[in-house]
């Protein structure tokens, strides 16, 4: 049986899974509905994610959810090339990269940055008290961050990681708003990480994306 990714493309960690499954070329099915409208869910999803969140996944009868979960699970199970720098330090930096961006970067530079600018702002309703409190707290995400990457090409080591991919989605909702490139901007190496992550066919794809640069 394929394995099954449950969950709508439009959310990061949906999308953070999507991408580590192109990365490792499997190929699975998606079932996705609308996670914010609860009576899109499946029957069952309180049962295969008791927090009502996005995503979950199977596979050969085998349930599971919270995504790094499901990114190291993919990533140890599948054939492809690996995810998880060789090194201890490499991979404690890889999960300390992942541990940042879930603990301080998803909810300031998503929900009260992008959606507070771009999505709320195309109806004029943008929170600009909301935006102005989460600047400061994404800019101290994006140092660590850059602090994290030093001069490597990836987070963790030489070759695109599991936190590279839990970086992705977040970074490519949060330049869409101008606040989100400036911040951006000022971390050079953090940019040149951006250039090279975001244009990535597994990324671009799950970032739908695919025909832009
Ligand atoms: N810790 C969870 C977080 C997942 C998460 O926050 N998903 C969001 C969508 S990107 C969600 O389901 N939001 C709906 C909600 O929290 O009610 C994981 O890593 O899977």
């Amino acid at each position: 049986m394929k394995p099954i990714l449950f969950g709508p493309s439009y959310s990061v960690y949906v999308r953070i899974a999507k991408i580590v499954l192109a990365e490792k070329g499997v190929d699975h099915d998606q079932v996705a509905f609308d996670v914010f409208d609860h009576n899109d869910w499946p029957a069952d999803w309180p049962q295969r994610q008791p927090f009502g969140q996005v995503p979950a996944f199977e596979h050969d009868g085998f349930r599971l959810y919270e995504t790094r979960a499901v990114t190291r699970y993919v990533d140890e199970a599948f054939a492809g090339p690996s995810l998880q720098p060789d090194s201890p330090q490499g991979r404690a930096r890889m999960e300390q990269a992942i541990s940042v961006l879930d603990g301080h970067g998803y909810r300031p530079m998503v929900w009260d940055i992008y959606v507070q600018r771009v999505s709320r702002g195309k109806t004029g309703e943008s929170d600009e008290a909301v935006i102005a409190s989460a600047l400061p707290k994404a800019e101290r995400c994006l140092a660590a961050l850059a602090e994290i990457l030093g001069d490597g090409d990836y987070f963790g080591g030489a070759g695109f990681s599991l936190a590279d991919a839990q970086a992705a989605p977040i970074f490519d909702y949060f330049v869409k708003a101008p606040e989100g490139e400036d911040l951006l901007e000022a971390q050079a190496p953090l940019a040149g990480w951006w250039a090279r992550v975001g244009g990535r066919e597994s990324v671009r794809v799950a970032c739908e994306r695919m025909g832009a640069a």
